[in-house]
């Protein structure tokens, strides 16, 4: 059984919720280590006066009994400490009394970038609030939990995977132009997938590729508008003789310009990939735009927001990427209990003849 990921949850509403399932049975779970990676998300400069509200902490509900995986759906979820302020403006339910808090007003004015416009059309809603709630990257909470799972079961397997921003100072230094001028950046993130051994995704079928797999991981987090795999672009550039990395009889190599992947496949090299996110839509400077209920010209939606999540985003892409690995592991692997799939996993690494797994 393949692992499977589906998630709930709007940016105001009560909470954000998952539901795991394909996880192997036996699995231990560390809540200290998810809600670590939950802080490490909140973190980052930039971001907006929103994360002295929220504290995220992972519930289980299901799926997990005394710290260990059941075999059965892990379900998981992360409250939106926020809502107290909405509880009338984003209830499930047709509120009763009073229209008190945030969220009472309908939002007309689509911001240039965000989900608003092309929400509003495609669903047919009256409201902007309708699109942009789920469209919010508020929702990668719960998916650095469904991360932290991943990178539990990819340490039996000895992979570790870890994002970083390339350049933090330079960020940094960005992030308090952007702020003194009232606008936002975007940036680039890392991440590196280390002790993955030849042979995970496949180039049989196209969307088994394990590059196509990650780049579809990293596209679909909030914001990324570009991804690269190694030397990605710059491959474009450099004669065939340059740009791939020769072969060692260890079957090792000195170069890693593939990013660990030949062919959509894992080739034993630490996996590289790099997401490109584009500047935050909420501007405090607004861009122009139309009134939706008077089809005037008109200026953008205003309101709290990040100056940058760049550094949010390293620890969302690490989740995306360990997730997508897990899953190519688990599907490679097999096994309804953790112990089934290490033993597949070391069966296929004595077979191969492949020692060094930890690299
Ligand atoms: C977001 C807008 C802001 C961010 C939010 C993502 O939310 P708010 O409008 O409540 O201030 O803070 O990110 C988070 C809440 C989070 O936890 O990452 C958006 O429009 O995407």
């Amino acid at each position: 059984m393949t692992l499977g990921l589906s998630t709930a949850g709007e940016s105001h509403g009560p909470a954000l919720v998952a539901i795991l399932t394909g996880l192997p049975a036996g699995l231990v779970l560390d809540r200290a280590a998810i809600d670590a990676d939950l802080r490490r998300r909140q973190q980052g400069y930039g971001r907006s006066p929103r994360q002295q509200i929220e504290t995220d902490e992972v519930e289980v509900l299901a799926g997990l009994r005394h710290g260990r995986t059941l075999g059965t759906p892990l379900a998981l979820v992360v409250r939106n400490r926020d809502h107290k302020n909405w509880t009338w403006g984003m209830n499930p339910w047709p509120p009763e009394g009073e229209a008190t808090g945030k969220g009472t007003k309908p939002v007309t004015l689509p911001r240039p970038g965000h989900a608003d416009l092309a929400g509003v059309l495609k669903y047919g809603h009256a409201d902007v609030r309708d699109a942009l709630e789920r469209a919010s990257a508020r929702h990668t909470a719960v998916h650095v939990a469904a991360g932290a799972v991943a990178k539990a079961l990819l340490a039996q397997l000895g992979i570790s995977v870890e994002g970083s921003v390339a350049d933090e100072e330079r960020l940094r230094r960005r992030v308090d132009e952007a702020r003194a001028e009232r606008d936002t950046v975007g940036g680039v993130v890392e991440v590196r997938a280390r002790g993955v051994v030849p042979g995970l995704g496949t180039y049989a079928v196209k969307e088994e590729r394990l590059d196509a797999r990650l780049a579809a991981a990293l596209m679909g987090i909030q914001a990324v508008k570009g991804v690269e795999v190694g030397d990605g672009f710059a491959l474009a550039e450099l004669k065939g003789s340059e740009a791939h990395d020769e072969i060692r009889p260890d079957r090792r190599r000195d170069t890693n310009r593939a990013g660990g992947i030949e062919a959509g496949v894992s080739n034993g090299e630490e996996i590289v990939v790099r997401a490109a996110m584009k500047p935050l839509p909420t501007l405090m400077k607004p861009l122009a735009s139309v009134d939706l209920e008077t089809g005037e010209p008109a200026q953008a939606l205003v309101e709290r927001s990040d100056v940058a999540a760049v550094e949010a985003l390293a620890v969302v892409a690490e989740a995306a990427v360990a997730w997508e690995l897990a899953r190519a592991a688990k599907e490679k692997f097999g096994g309804d209990a953790v112990d089934d799939l290490v033993g597949g996993w070391r069966a296929y690494v004595e077979r191969i003849g492949w020692s060094d797994t930890s690299r």
